[in-house]
């Protein structure tokens, strides 16, 4: 059985805080290098997640090492499918998307990234990625062509949290979508911490320390925040 490191360090013992997106296309690595001068230093951030509904740019190697060499924080690949893997990163979020009722992020692209996770020995932490609904149609949504959870529908999110934590997943990722109008209510993100028995993140639309602390103080791990760092409006 594979030693799962970067999830008992980050997920499990680690203390709650904010995990960095940086998306390739949006923050090139000579402007993500420069932010994590300020991020490295700030205790309240607690590693680099590195992903993006659709990669314009081919290739992501460069760009995770590169990121790797400037943190001691753990680097995590944060994929929308198959081709968005790199063996440099610390650990992948092995995700399937258990909100959309789509195979191909449900069952498919998993299937086709199991050569590179078997011949890279890469950490790979299964994750039950939930969409609910963030106010507006973002990249997820389209790209995945499965429908978010509503707003007002907490039960529901954690009921699907529920088949994440049966089928033995090893954390749950609640989402808006990058971009949001308005983040994961924390009603929903309560009910789903004290629903399962596994750790549960939480991302998209967060643009306020207030609002990151709350989500905190309602029971998430972290909190996952790319636009506002890379607007330059949190953090940096
Ligand atoms: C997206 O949850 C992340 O997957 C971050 O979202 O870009 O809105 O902060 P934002």
């Amino acid at each position: 059985m594979q030693q799962k490191s970067v999830y008992e360090n980050l997920f499990r013992k680690g203390k709650s805080g904010v995990i960095v997106l940086f998306d390739p296309d949006r923050t090139p690595k000579e402007e993500a290098i420069k932010k994590m001068e300020k991020l490295n230093k700030n205790d309240f951030i607690k590693g680099y997640f590195i992903g993006t509904s659709f990669q314009m740019t081919f290739g992501i190697d460069d760009y995770v090492k590169a990121i790797k060499e400037h943190t001691d924080l753990p680097v995590v690949m944060f994929p929308s499918d198959h081709a968005q893997l790199s063996r440099y990163a610390d650990a992948m979020l092995y995700m399937s998307l258990l909100s959309g009722r789509n195979p191909q992020f449900l069952i498919e692209e998993q299937l086709k990234m199991v050569p590179f996770i078997t011949e890279s020995g890469i950490e790979a932490i299964a994750t039950g990625y939930i969409l609910i609904d963030g106010g507006k149609i973002t990249s997820v949504e389209f790209m995945s062509n499965t429908k978010p959870i509503p707003r007002d529908k907490p039960d529901l999110v954690a009921a699907h949290a529920k088949v994440g934590e049966l089928f033995g997943f090893d954390l749950i990722y609640l989402e808006a979508g990058s971009g949001a109008d308005f983040h994961v209510p924390f009603e929903a993100i309560k009910l789903t911490s004290e629903y399962v028995n596994i750790p549960v993140i939480v991302g998209g639309g967060f643009k306020k320390i207030s609002d990151i602390e709350k989500a905190l103080e309602n029971g998430a791990m972290h909190v996952v925040v790319g636009t506002q760092i890379e607007k330059g409006k949190l953090f940096v």
